[in-house]
């Protein structure tokens, strides 16, 4: 058989985007969990809300997924993983090479496609491109109740365009070590009483067990995971080491979990918090 492509129109092309595109915003307008930042931190809690059954939309700056990951160890393509979270990585379907002292080996751009992957397998959408700049609230009783979203590149232009807001049941900054959630939260809502005082210096098995431990609803509503821990809670960082994001990742999914399920709850997640 010759190759025949098909021929389509321009206009048909720019209608199916757009209606495709309308059909899912009108889905993620409001939904049960909304998490910020496609780092290892965020896919990894986004894979398990996911599973849990949680409509869940994962909010991206870049255009591409992987936060921290993408750059390894200054640009070394390797990343390390302590156990227990190995197991989240089995889960991903990750590959890794399992070295001494419980201490596992993986590619930097495996591990970002596979968890990204993964997430979206169980259901997350992933949106690329769209800023988080401020949280939507509500008072009787305080809470946050959803995020205020623009286009990066409308950001970057630095143009006046009045954002989008979106509405969810649980909103996880996993936005790295700037907190920019928890950030904006503390500075426009000052009854949060959150202070976002940054990170440490290094000191990386303090870091990694400081961040896990760390990981908790900060206030109703709003959660914190990954690095962001690091930076309201003002702990080590710990270098390119990934069991504590991973970890983190996902004991902020069962905290969400067990948050809108209740008695309904699974385990999402092969590990004990
Ligand atoms: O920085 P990032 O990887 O955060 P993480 O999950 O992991 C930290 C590690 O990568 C590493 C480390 C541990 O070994 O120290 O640095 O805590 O990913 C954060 C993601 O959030 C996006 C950002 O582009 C990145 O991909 N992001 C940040 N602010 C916003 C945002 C925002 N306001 N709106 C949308 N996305």
């Amino acid at each position: 058989m010759p190759l025949e492509i098909k021929e389509v129109e321009e206009e048909k092309v720019t209608r199916l985007i757009i209606q495709k595109t309308m059909e899912d915003w009108l889905k993620i307008a409001d939904v049960d969990v909304i998490i910020v930042g496609a780092g290892p931190s965020g896919l990894t809690a986004a894979m398990y809300t996911a599973k849990a059954g949680l409509r869940t939309v994962l909010f991206e700056r870049r255009l591409s997924f992987g936060g921290g990951m993408g750059g390894g160890g200054m640009q070394f393509h390797k990343i390390i993983v302590e156990s227990p979270a190995e197991k989240i990585l089995e889960d991903a379907g990750c590959r890794m090479e399992s070295l001494e002292n419980g201490l596992f080996i993986v590619d930097a751009a495996e591990m970002m496609a596979k968890l990204a992957s993964k997430a979206i397998d169980s259901g997350a959408k992933i949106i690329l491109g769209v800023t988080v700049d401020d949280v939507i609230y509500r008072d009787n009783p305080l809470r946050i109740v959803g995020v205020v979203i623009q286009w990066s590149s409308v950001v970057m232009a630095r143009l006046h365009v009045d954002p989008l807001g979106i509405k969810a049941r649980a909103v996880v900054d996993c936005t790295g070590h700037d907190a920019e959630v928890l950030s904006v939260a503390s500075k426009k809502i000052p009854e949060l009483k959150i202070s976002v005082l940054g990170e440490k210096s290094m000191w990386t098995s303090k870091a990694e067990k400081l961040t896990v431990e760390g990981t908790r609803e900060v206030c109703p509503g709003l959660f914190a995971a990954g690095m962001a821990v690091a930076a309201i809670d003002q702990t080590p960082r710990m270098g390119p080491i990934f069991g504590g994001m991973l970890l983190s990742g996902a004991k902020v999914a069962q905290l969400v979990v067990n948050k809108l399920l209740g008695e309904k709850a699974l385990k999402v997640a092969p590990i004990d918090f």
